[in-house]
């Protein structure tokens, strides 16, 4: 019988039978639908060079009941989901299908969580990061019952997990996970760049996807894809649910190890007999043998305090200090303030990586903005020439350090002479030493061992070297080269430059998303950053069509806040359809697009190292205003210097979902630019002069 007769099978005996009998009766015939096959993939998938999960222990299997037994009698969908109340769930993403059925059924009018049904599951996978990237404070203030309470708590947890040893894992700390439901084979397959993601920069997100019934797997059964096995290297941990009877503890465990350690994705592989059967009893599933121990990245180990204690001494004692401050930073709301706190006891500056871009208020005086490839002349100077580097939740990513062997020799020749050197905080073992030999690390919470460091700190002052910074800042500012008169076409970067004055002190307020490109770099270059979690960008992946999607899952994950997707044209037009999602939803998201009619950072490329010659970057674009009124947006247009200020001030205006085209110039340049090969100060500095002398 195909699922289909099934389930309309099951929707008109429903009205007639209790419904027991009717999940029985389900459950049997799947029992006897399909030949057992004896080929069954591993049970679970401990991706290990992406998690801090330790092996499980062989000899802790127990007996003893669980608290799973109150799901006896409950089909896997309903375990679903009573799990997503549980776990505080209030958006549920996804896109439903013949192996997700069972679930879907359960689901159908939850009173527990809303749930967004997007045009693409590429797109609930980005709605579902956008999300889960801005709800680290939303949670804690928003979805407690008692807001008086939850000060409360929060007072006191931070004060207790910050001063002692003991670890703290309260999930909202880490920010919700994001969580999207998909079917079998092209269901579950069109996550996989969402996954790959959310794993490059560190997004909690959880994939629930629907499977072929167990007994047809392995079989090239209708819709079956060996998701486990395509999902290994982009999840930190996965894994397919064989027995309804260990349902629950996997969902358990997925939203465990999705936000603990670095947060990252997790899937969930779920059979359509486990989801549609009945948990009869609970077997010897017990959650001891779950083989899930998180390791105790929290605690600051007596290594850990021994290498505070040593890279407090290189701090104390250094001439031309330094913080790169990462994505690490924004992973505890401690993480801003603590950053704050170091930078002004030592008189340090601070750059950050595009992901932590709001950690660090960038109007602040010590503030260096972004760092590596578009990052400021500034920053890339202050790193070369610094002599203790202190790096925060940062991986040194080669759009940072450029060419190896030229980055930070400074730093590299003062740890030779005992003096100085490079300083690593990170969370995970994996990204210390490998890419940039730390000569002290601790691996362990970021915000954990910020805070163990500034105890130790004492007041210093630089005042050489930041002179020496500031002086850098004025020689080198970021620059573009204005529009030749009022009517000219307009430069992209005056698109960010007038979103920037127009937003000026209520940036709180605002929350910015963008695709991938140009556009992006001018994003983080022309807006002056302030408020932590307020950028929703792809770092690790660079993924095109990013932009509108994770604006659709910010903006409900922040409602309070308005969120303005930053889009280029080619990225814009990988997910635009999402727009549709947002209207069916009343999701008032707005979009501003640069419209270059190029894959504009591609044909930058293509300029500098091709000859000029744009091979398959130009694009014929749709009319973009209609575009987004045909799916309930309103749509404004500006092509020059004149109008921009009017049209962006209508485009903040606007109550409704909105979005606004800027025709601009194909032929802008991101500078400054490093390309990786060329990498050092020598080039910098040539860089920076040949964009002051086009002045
Ligand atoms: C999915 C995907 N495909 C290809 C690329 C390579 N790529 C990086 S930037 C870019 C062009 C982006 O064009 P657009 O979105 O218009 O932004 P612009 O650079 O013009 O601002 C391309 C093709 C990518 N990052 N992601
Ligand atoms: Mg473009």
């Amino acid at each position: 019988m195909s699922s289909l007769a099934i389930r309309s099978g099951l929707r008109s005996s429903k009205k007639l039978l209790p419904n027991l009998i009717i999940k029985n009766s389900i459950s049997q015939r799947y029992k006897s639908a399909t030949p057992v096959v004896s080929s069954q993939p591993a049970t679970a998938s401990l991706n290990d060079s992406h998690s801090h999960l330790a092996q499980p222990a062989k000899s802790s299997i127990s007996t003893e009941p669980t608290s799973d037994e109150k799901y006896v009698g409950m089909t896997g969908g309903e375990i679903f989901h009573e799990k997503m109340l549980e776990h505080g769930v209030d958006t549920v993403f996804g896109y439903p299908g013949g192996a997700i059925l069972p679930v879907y059924d359960a689901i159908h009018d939850s009173k527990y969580f809303k749930f967004i049904l997007p045009r693409h599951e590429q797109g609930g996978g980005h709605m579902a990061e956008g999300y889960a990237k801005v709800t680290l404070y939303i949670y804690f203030f928003y979805s407690q019952t008692i807001f008086l309470f939850s000060i409360f708590a929060f007072t006191t947890l931070s004060y207790i997990s910050l001063t002692s040893n003991a670890p703290y894992s309260i999930p909202s700390f880490r920010g919700k996970p994001g969580v999207i439901l998909v079917t079998s084979g092209p269901g579950a397959t069109n996550v996989v760049t969402p996954m790959q993601d959310a794993l490059s920069d560190g997004v909690p997100l959880i994939v629930f996807s629907g499977q072929v019934p167990t007994p047809a797997i392995g079989t090239d059964a209708f819709q079956e894809a060996d998701i486990v096995g395509i999902s290994r290297s982009c999840t930190k941990w996965n894994v397919m649910v064989k027995d309804i009877a260990e349902l629950p503890r996997r969902i358990d465990e997925a939203f465990k190890i999705a936000t603990s350690g670095r947060p990252g994705p997790v899937l969930v592989d779920l059979p359509k007999n486990v989801t549609g059967g009945i948990l009869k009893s609970i077997k010897n599933f017990s959650r001891a043998n779950i083989p899930t121990k998180i390791k105790n990245d929290t605690a600051l180990s007596a290594e850990n305090n021994k290498s505070l204690d040593e890279a407090a001494r290189l701090l104390n004692n250094a001439k031309r200090p330094i913080i790169y401050a990462g994505n690490g930073v924004l992973s505890h709301p401690d993480g801003p303030r603590l950053l704050k706190e170091i930078s002004e006891l030592t008189d340090t500056p601070v750059t950050t990586t595009l992901l932590g871009l709001g950690a660090f208020d960038e109007n602040n005086e010590r503030s260096l903005h972004m760092l590596g490839m578009h990052g400021s002349v500034y920053a890339n100077l202050a790193i070369q020439k610094a002599d203790v580097i202190l790096a925060l939740g940062a991986r040194f990513d080669d759009r940072v350090t450029g060419s190896l062997p030229h980055f930070a020799p400074a730093a590299k020749e003062a740890a030779k002479r005992g003096a100085g050197g490079i300083i690593h905080f990170d969370i995970l073992a994996k990204n210390i030493n490998k890419v940039v030999q730390a000569d002290i690390a601790v691996e362990s919470d970021v915000v954990k061992s910020m805070a163990g460091l500034l105890s130790r700190l004492k007041k210093s002052k630089h005042d050489e070297w930041i002179s020496l910074v500031k002086t850098w800042k004025a020689k080198y500012p970021f620059y573009y080269e204005p529009e030749s008169s009022p009517d000219a076409l307009l430069k992209p970067q005056s698109a960010i430059v007038e979103l920037n004055k127009q937003l000026e002190n209520r940036k709180e307020d605002f929350i910015i998303s963008t695709g991938v490109g140009q556009h992006q770099m001018w994003a983080a270059q022309y807006y002056r950053w302030t408020t932590p979690r307020s950028f929703v960008t792809s770092g690790g992946l660079g993924t095109m069509g990013f932009g509108v999607p994770s604006a659709i899952g910010a903006q409900i994950g922040a409602p309070d806040k308005m969120v303005i997707n930053v889009d280029g044209d080619g990225s814009f037009s990988m997910t635009a359809m999402e727009m549709a999602t947002a209207a069916e939803y009343k999701i008032p998201v707005k979009m501003l697009l640069l419209n270059n009619n190029f894959q504009g950072m591609v044909r930058q490329w293509q300029d500098l190292f091709y000859d000029a010659r744009h091979s398959h970057t130009g694009m014929k674009n749709p009319d973009f205003v209609k575009l987004a009124e045909s799916m309930y947006f309103r749509g404004i247009r500006v092509n020059n210097r004149r109008d921009l200020p009017a049209a962006m001030k209508d485009f903040l205006d606007e109550k409704g979902p909105v979005l606004l085209e800027v025709v601009c110039d194909p032929r802008e340049h991101v500078y400054p630019m490093a390309p990786a090969a060329f990498y050092n100060l020598k080039w910098f500095k040539i860089m920076a002069t040949r964009i002051l002398m086009r002045d």
